[in-house]
């Protein structure tokens, strides 16, 4: 089965773009569920998680400080008196993964419950 994100990767499918460069891609969540809900993901088609090597450490570390970046431009940061942000990673079905390209929701902008659903 093809990728979803791949192929919004390759703008075959639209997306609202946040952030671009050679690693990582950011765009809106077509189903937001906060006033931000931005998808980052890595150009590396990688399943999940649970399917990280060890060579994939550089993108996530930078895929992590993109989202740091993007909540830092949307004014999110509470050192700067933004309300914060949550960064999620579901991984599998009992976490509600259901696009097998791994990805980083980062959601703000309502006050967010814990523990999640
Ligand atoms: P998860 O359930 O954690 O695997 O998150 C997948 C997210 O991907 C979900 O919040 C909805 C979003 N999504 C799925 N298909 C599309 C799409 O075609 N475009 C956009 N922008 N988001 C999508």
């Amino acid at each position: 089965m093809e990728c979803i994100f791949c192929k919004i990767l390759r703008k075959e499918i639209p997306s609202k773009e946040v952030y671009s460069d050679d690693l990582v891609y950011a765009f809106e969540d077509i189903n937001p569920v906060a006033p931000v809900h931005i998808l980052i993901i890595p150009r590396k088609h990688i399943e999940g998680l649970d399917k990280l090597s060890q060579e994939d450490i550089p993108i996530i570390g930078h895929l992590l400080y993109t989202a740091k970046l993007i909540a830092n431009r949307l004014g999110l940061d509470p050192s700067s008196g933004g309300g914060g942000y949550r960064i999620v990673s579901n991984c599998g079905k009992d976490a509600g993964q259901s696009v097998y390209h791994i990805h980083f929701h980062l959601i703000a902008k309502r006050q967010l419950g814990w523990p999640p659903g």
